[in-house]
């Protein structure tokens, strides 16, 4: 008999899958997300496994009937847990609660959220995990992240998660960030993995030569700074950020078009004000072929190549009200 830990493959979803297997040893481990989810239980199922943890995929709206269909597929027996901080209905949570252990909390990272269901138990490098995983999500403000890092000194754990969220800039998020899942599990600290040292230089430098091109080519409309097609693959969530940052502006969009004619967008806000998951329910609904979501700082989406200039209007409009 197994058991399956699955995630995602940015910092907190790394560091939330690295708890999870030092909560279940000899874990098989799987990343995953919100789109494929449904797909990789269906396939897990097949296995039987005595349990599987979920954590950091978002319950995606679109396959919700899927998702409840493959957790139906496990025996009775399998015990399943399902531990994140995406935004979600309460009448989705209270259905999907009652087919599972679901443990969901918005404002901490899921990384704090399995650290903070298992830590009995758990290695003290467990929590430096959670405390990364946290500033990787922007989610270094909850009481337990801020108590915990005012017990080490918060500047080198910034440092540690810093190098971390630097190389996964540069890291294929398959296989290389298994083995780096696998080796923050063990213990071992970023900054004595030196692969992980020099990518994180590497991103760094390239940010820096990001920065300075989204400085030149960002277009403002509204309240909106947006690049589009950055000259580099990933960097993404950064180049949104600096477009809202060099055009003045509360929301920043890094597009890229993609072949089939649609273009796929990473969102960032600056200041508090917009509620972005909230924002893109309001301005894709009616957007054919459009999806999108995330968090209220941080979401993505993806419309029509040829409704790129509707969704920037009314989501200028939408922020305009907010
Ligand atoms: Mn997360």
């Amino acid at each position: 008999m197994t058991t399956v830990c699955i995630s995602h493959g940015d910092l907190d979803g790394i560091t939330s899958g690295a708890i999870g297997l030092l909560a279940f040893p000899g874990s098989e481990f799987y990343f995953s997300r919100p789109s494929k989810i449904h797909k990789d239980l269906y396939r897990i199922a097949k296995d039987r496994p005595e349990s599987v943890l979920i954590s950091d995929i978002a319950v995606n709206l679109k396959q919700f009937d899927n998702i409840l269909r493959a957790i139906g597929r496990f025996p009775k027996k399998t015990r399943l847990i399902w531990i994140d901080h995406h935004p979600i209905s309460s009448s989705q949570k209270k259905r999907l609660a009652s087919k599972l252990e679901f443990v969901h909390e918005v404002g901490p990272c899921a990384a704090e959220l399995v650290y903070r269901r298992f830590h009995e138990g758990l290695p003290e490098h467990a929590l430096r995990l959670a405390l990364y995983g946290a500033i990787g999500d922007y989610c270094d403000e909850t009481p337990f992240a801020r108590t915990h890092l005012d017990n080490y000194d918060k500047r080198t754990l910034y440092l540690e998660a810093g190098l971390l969220v630097q190389a996964l800039q540069e890291i294929d998020y398959r296989r290389e960030s298994k083995d780096l899942l696998r080796k923050l599990s063990l213990g071992i600290e970023p900054s004595s993995m030196n692969d992980i040292v020099s990518l994180a230089m590497k991103a760094t430098r390239i940010e820096n030569e990001i920065f300075r091109y989204v400085q030149k080519h960002a277009r403002k409309q509204g309240p909106i700074g947006y690049v589009l097609d950055i000259p580099i693959g990933g960097y993404r969530g950064k180049s949104a950020k600096f477009a809202a940052y060099v055009t003045d502006s509360r929301i920043g969009i890094s597009a890229r078009s993609t072949d089939d004619d649609e273009i796929d967008m990473s969102i960032r806000r600056r200041g508090k004000k917009v509620d972005l998951n909230r924002a893109l329910n309001s301005v894709l609904a009616d957007l054919p072929d459009a999806h999108g979501g995330g968090h209220p700082a941080a979401a993505g989406a993806s419309v029509n190549r040829s409704d790129f200039p509707t969704f920037l209007q009314r989501l200028a409009e939408y922020a305009g009200r907010s």
